[in-house]
């Protein structure tokens, strides 16, 4: 906020500030004034945030990068979604990643990403994102924040509890939020208790690479896996997954699939499931699915899945155990000790919290209720560390600042309640404007939270922000937690919806950020390294254009002899090796994207024109004093014309 001087001060502005001011003098301990608070996310001109965060972009299918506590947007990152403006997703060197199953998927619906982690601690590696719709999970390279790799999970459908991060990024994980008929075939939907299975999957992480491969995928019962949490310390080894809809309904689930008082965590021992798949106690079956990565050559490549290996409770005992949650858990969230898993239950009045070790002596003392498809059910009783009380209504996630506080978010009350980790007793509150679903504190999933701050990610911002028309942002509160009591900072609206969030400190990446291609070890094989290497070629009716793009001209950018219907691939490389200089390329008609091509890449865009003529191409990106001069002219003559391919390739 200004500093009001007597030209802006108005009195609806003194009528406010007193206001502020009373609300204040009522609540102590919540102090800060607006002043106080701006000062707080103040990041002067020049400076620098002190944290990266990475939010999901929920229905846009990518990732938002953030600085924190400023709430300032610095990029998109391209990951499910094609993206005409840089051309992810169109141009010839990424359309690969893109590939399905089910053909080309230019969209998804990104939840939660999730930094790697060694020895429990985000490592500023590489960030996971599940894609809920068509299940699948992307890692994005945290020095170039561009995808590196995409994989699709099979024998799944909503990939909701996913891609959550084992202690040293041994795996990520992916869990079936819609249990499916598997393999898929046509089978009545009331067929849903014979024929409908759950299946979550184990996605192995390269310790040096990243890259990503199916591990093994254990056969669960036909629930609706939501949200998932690694162990961590003396939990290392197991991964807790909740469910709702245990009733199995196939309809009308807000109704029948909350008949039941409790649904369950499913806790997963994948050192046991290792042991027992050495053992030979998987089964390969038939599976087909993509695996895209990007190779040396910065070109995304689609490899096919043909088999994974599956395992089963019932023939691997010890490797799964159903702890029982009251009302349709949501979240589960193991505390920075592995001691501890909050779950938030939608439905639920309490905060129910498990206790690793008792869950342990549970097992030991077989304190079982039943047991459904070979995974034993242990008493409530016998695993509960405590139940927060009186929380507020509908808790659904929980983070930790690693000083023994809990903060859950409950979307119905729509505030975050703050609770002591060892007397389980709320220790305050805060309301989020207006339903929060996710929070987040940097590192909070981690075993060393950077607790200073807590992100909430409200869905429904209704009159928060400047009006809009009928679709409103969604937002993003930075609350302060370094006090007793939680201060509201700054509101800042968000790119989609925001469902999961993850940060770290910027130290952690910002002096490793990669600043151009190198040029030299360009081998995309349609490259341009120099001038001389320009130039047109024809094979039937594919012309092929090689070129340069530096400021401020495009070389060749005269062209002949393209004739109507051609598919013309242009391939531009940028030979520019200066931090911060791409270049755009785009062409009058061109039915795809543009081009956005980075020092030292090259991009190829195929384009196929309708009618005879002469069509200008421009680069797109303000990028010197003479950029409205790097444009250039394509002519297009009629199908069978006689005028030949030509391309200036030297100047003039
Ligand atoms: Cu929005 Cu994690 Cu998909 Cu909860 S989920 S809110
Ligand atoms: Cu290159 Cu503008």
């Amino acid at each position: 906020m200004r500093t009001p001087t007597f030209r802006h001060w108005r009195p609806a502005t003194f009528v406010a500030a007193a206001l502020v001011a009373l609300a204040a003098c009522g609540r102590p301990t919540r102090s800060s004034s607006a002043s106080d608070a701006a000062s707080r996310v103040y990041v002067a001109p020049g400076e620098k945030d002190e944290f990266y965060a990475f939010f999901s972009g929920g229905f846009s299918g990518q990732v938002s990068v953030y600085g924190l506590p400023s709430g300032r947007h610095f990029k998109t990152m391209k990951v499910f979604s094609q993206d005409p403006e840089t051309g992810y997703g169109y141009s010839e060197q990424t359309r690969a990643m893109l590939n399905t199953s089910y053909g080309f998927v230019p969209w998804d619906d990104s939840h939660h990403p999730e930094l790697s982690q060694t020895a429990g601690v985000p490592d500023g590696r590489w960030l996971f994102i599940n894609g809920n719709n068509t299940p699948r999970i992307a890692r994005m390279d945290l020095t170039s924040m561009e995808t590196a790799e995409i994989i699709e999970i099979p024998h799944s459908a909503g990939n909701h509890a996913s891609p959550f991060v084992t202690e040293n990024t041994e795996y990520t994980v992916a869990a079936t939020r819609f249990s499916v008929p598997t393999p898929q075939r046509d089978v009545p939907i009331s067929s849903y208790r014979e024929n409908f299975i759950g299946a979550l999957t184990f996605v192995k992480v390269d310790s040096s690479s990243g890259r990503m491969a199916i591990a093994f995928q254990i056969r669960v019962p036909g629930y609706d896996y939501d949200l998932s949490s690694a162990g961590k310390g003396p939990s290392h080894g197991w991964v807790f997954f909740t469910s709702y809809n245990s009733e199995e309904a196939n309809t009308l689930l807000e109704v029948n699939a909350s008949q039941h008082d409790k649904d369950f965590v499913a806790a997963v021992n994948w050192k046991r499931a290792e042991a027992c798949i050495a053992q030979g106690k998987g089964t390969k079956e038939p599976a087909r699915y993509a695996h895209n990565t990007v190779g040396a050559d910065h070109i995304a490549r689609t490899e096919w899945g043909t088999s994974v290996t599956v395992i089963t409770p019932a023939t691997c005992p010890g490797l799964a155990y159903f702890l029982p949650t009251p009302k349709s858990p949501h979240g589960a969230n193991v505390d920075p000790t592995g001691e501890l898993i909050a779950a938030g239950g939608k439905l639920a009045t309490v905060i129910p919290v498990f206790s690793f070790s008792k869950m342990l002596a549970a097992i030991e003392a077989n304190a079982v209720d039943t047991v459904i498809h070979g995974i034993p059910v242990l008493k409530y009783e016998s695993v509960l560390a405590g139940e927060v009380p009186e929380p507020g209504l509908g808790p659904l996630h929980t983070e930790y600042d690693g000083q023994g506080h809990a903060y859950t978010s409950m979307f119905v009350s729509s505030e975050v309640v703050k609770w002591d980790t060892k007397t389980f007793q709320v220790l305050d509150r805060i309301p989020a404007y207006y339903a929060i679903g996710h929070l987040m504190i940097p590192g909070g999933d981690s075993r060393k939270p950077w607790g200073k701050y807590l992100i909430a990610l409200n869905k429904i911002t209704k009159d928060r922000y400047l009006p809009t028309g009928p679709e409103l942002t969604q937002s993003a509160q930075l609350i302060d937690i370094t006090g007793e009591r939680m201060q509201i900072l700054l509101d800042f609206p968000t790119v989609g919806e925001p469902h999961y969030a993850q940060a770290l400190p910027a130290s952690l990446i910002q002096d490793r950020q990669l600043k151009v291609y190198d040029l030299a070890h360009n081998t995309d094989p349609w490259a341009t390294r120099g001038e001389g290497e320009a130039g047109v070629t024809r094979r039937g009716n594919v012309v092929h254009v090689k070129m340069t793009a530096i400021r401020s001209h495009f070389m060749p950018d005269n062209i002949e002899g393209v004739q109507v219907g051609d598919s013309v691939y242009f391939h531009v490389t940028n030979v520019e090796q200066d931090w911060d200089v791409p270049h755009g390329f785009a062409v009058t008609g061109m039915n795809n994207s543009e081009l956005l091509v980075m020092p030292g890449e090259t991009r190829s865009i195929v384009w196929v024109p309708t009618k005879p003529g002469v069509f200008p191409f421009y680069c797109t990106d303000f990028c010197s004093a003479l950029h409205q001069e790097m444009q250039g002219y394509i002519r297009v003559s009629a199908r069978g014309s006689s005028v030949p391919l030509t391309a200036n390739t030297t100047r003039r």
